[in-house]
């Protein structure tokens, strides 16, 4: 059938796809249908057509061009966990860290939903790619949208276009997205700026159809659905299944003065800094060191036929935290912003920039705050919404890696694994192996920053730093990495780091940033046998003198006091590592039983604070 977008005509032969167009297009009853071509023209008319529903503001061309902000209703700020629901047939498969309903009846729900809710709109069908195109590491999408704003975000966050049609075929496989804010417009009804449902908000996935359907929210992860939902969601389900890795990880090349590189895959909890860490720029004495970013959050990771590890980042773009970004904490996503941005709840200053909590010192006068009002400094209310984002194509980052689209992926040296701990987690130090640091990852917690998530300083078990995007039970994946390990010869080293340790003061130890350099030259330096390592009771680690400190005042005593292992401590993180494993008692991997003893033994014998000084 020949399909015409706005700007062109393009055939879809896939008979299945035109048949669930249609479909939903009968239940949603939108006024007209529209198929995305990922057009430049496309983008710039729909971003105009935001900007005449007043939804989004044209900033300043001559400080940033092409680019709008926009404020979402306060209702619709973040992904809702609460929400998400992992529709597996079996509720066990959803494992005890997913919301689960049983999939008939939460589809009987969702059409009562659905069923009118697209009226007075449009409906846009997005044909888009997970990674490159054609890549035998990439998979497609089609979503389809009573959002402009997602259509928007979604050219820059994924690759659209007809190229994903020819490259789909008559009948290649895709994952059906399915999203609508809920909103629905009587005739003759004025819209809102951010149309979205305050009362019901829902974000499905039935990982047995490979599917996604979200109603209710237009905001970020909840409505951009090639994001959290389809590249660790679903993917990771597709992953177990086809025996590779989806995770919540950034990939960054690290270049020595030689021009060896080095590819390393990082996982983080969310608001830990993941963008920042991708985007490092080494401190300056670090001559000939270089970071390229490949990606910043999410890495596909699938086995070679020569046994090395390859991965892609599968988005186009960053949708990164807009709050505590500036020149010094993060200058390559500053670059990455400069131009062709969508900002979404940041403050807007009278001149047409933006502007955030922690861009600079001083806020400048006159702004407007993410609710659209006049800010007032003095009433002790953010000026920026703490989630407020950007949505910035990735070949905006000066520092983006040369092979960053190579349809076979970068080959991945070392993972590394680390939450937000003010105690008891080191610095850094490397699992014994690959079973060891399936373990680490395992059972890594974070400290939580916001009420939402909990009582804040509390720690959160976050496997892998993928609590709320594992698309099925957790007990599983694990046992799905530790059989992935088995199938590959050599796989990379596994490494724990902690950038967030605090003295008795209660102020951070670790300068991080830049200073995350002299970390990541040990791991990249430690893989590649060219320096040592100490054996603690946990795993491998670094001596002081291991560690390259040109221009550094990091004291040798601060450095052990970031190192120590509290022998009384660590027991109770195995204590918490117990509670979580009797969470998922039907399916833990025997392993960890026994990989827990091991620890416990190995720190039974230890003296109450390890140090590096008694470890030499
Ligand atoms: O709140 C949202 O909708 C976005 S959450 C997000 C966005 C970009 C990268 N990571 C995350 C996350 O929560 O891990
Ligand atoms: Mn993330």
């Amino acid at each position: 059938m020949d399909v015409k977008t706005a700007h062109s005509t393009y055939k879809i032969n896939h008979a299945e796809m035109l048949s669930w167009v249609q479909q939903t297009a009968d239940l949603c009853k939108p006024d007209a249908i529209r198929w995305c071509d990922g057009s430049q023209k496309e983008y710039d008319e729909l971003c105009e057509l935001l900007v005449s529903k007043g939804t989004f503001i044209r900033l300043n061309p001559q400080k940033r061009p092409n680019s709008f902000a926009c404020f979402s209703d306060p209702s619709d700020v973040a992904r809702v966990e609460d929400r998400t629901y992992i529709c597996s047939r079996a509720k066990e498969d959803a494992g005890p860290t997913n919301n689960w309903v049983e999939p008939r009846e939460m589809k009987a729900r969702l059409k009562k939903l659905f069923d009118g809710c697209m009226k007075g709109r449009t409906m846009y069908v997005i044909p888009f790619s997970m990674g490159p195109v054609g890549s035998e590491l990439s998979h497609i999408g089609v979503e389809i949208t009573d959002s402009e704003y997602v259509v928007v975000n979604m050219h820059i966050m994924t690759r659209v276009g007809v190229k994903v049609m020819d490259t789909l075929g008559a009948d290649g496989e895709y994952v059906k997205c399915l999203h609508s804010v809920g909103a629905p417009l009587a005739a003759g009804q004025k819209d809102v700026k951010w149309p979205t449902n305050a009362t019901t908000k829902y974000i499905v996935h039935y990982p047995e159809d490979r599917a996604i359907v979200s109603y209710g929210s237009g905001y970020g992860g909840n409505a951009l659905l090639g994001k959290k939902c389809f590249a660790l969601r679903i993917a990771s389900t597709m992953a177990r299944e086809e025996g590779w890795l989806a995770e919540h990880m950034l990939i960054m090349g690290v270049k020595n003065p030689e021009g060896e590189k080095t590819y390393v895959a990082a996982a983080f909890p969310s608001a830990c800094g993941k963008t920042n860490f991708a985007m490092l720029i080494p401190p300056k004495q670090f001559d000939g060191w270089k970071i390229t970013t490949v990606g910043d959050d999410i890495a596909w990771i699938k086995p070679g036929k020569d046994g090395k590890l390859y991965a892609i980042n599968p988005e186009a773009g960053y949708f990164g935290v807009a709050p505590g970004t500036n020149v010094k904490t993060n200058p390559m996503a500053m670059e990455s912003i400069a131009k062709n941005t969508i900002f979404t709840n940041v403050g807007v200053t009278d001149d047409g920039d933006v502007w955030w909590e922690g861009m600079t010192k001083e806020p400048p006068k006159n702004l407007t705050d993410w609710r659209g009002e006049k800010w007032d400094p003095t009433a002790g209310k953010p000026c920026a919404h703490p989630n407020a984002r950007f949505t910035a194509p990735a070949t905006q980052n000066p520092s983006l890696d040369e092979d960053w689209e190579n349809p076979n992926g970068v080959p991945i040296g070392a993972l590394i694994f680390g939450g937000r701990r003010s105690t008891t987690i080191p610095l850094i130090y490397q699992a014994h192996n690959w079973n060891s640091g399936v373990y680490l990852a395992a059972t890594m917690g974070s400290e939580m920053t916001a009420a939402a998530f909990g009582e804040v300083g509390k720690v959160r078990r976050d496997p892998f730093a993928m609590l709320p995007f594992c698309g099925y039970h957790m007990g599983d994946y694990f046992n799905h990495w530790l059989q992935f390990g088995r199938n590959i010869p050599n796989p990379p080293r596994i490494f724990g780091v902690n950038w967030f340790r605090k003295d008795e003061k209660g102020n951070f130890i670790w300068p991080g940033f830049g200073d995350n350099m002299r970390v990541l030259k040990w791991v990249v330096e430690k893989i590649q046998g060219k320096t040592n390592a100490v054996e603690s009771p946990i795993g491998w680690m670094p001596h002081y003198d291991d560690l390259d400190w040109t221009g550094s005042d990091f004291t040798r005593q601060q450095f052990e006091s970031i190192m120590i292992i509290d022998r009384e401590a660590w027991k109770k993180e195995l204590l918490d590592h117990a509670e979580l494993f009797e969470r998922m008692y039907d399916r833990l991997p025997k392993e960890f039983i026994f990989l827990r003893e091991l620890l416990l033994s190995s720190l039974w014998r230890s003296p109450e604070k390890w140090s590096l000084e008694a470890g030499e």
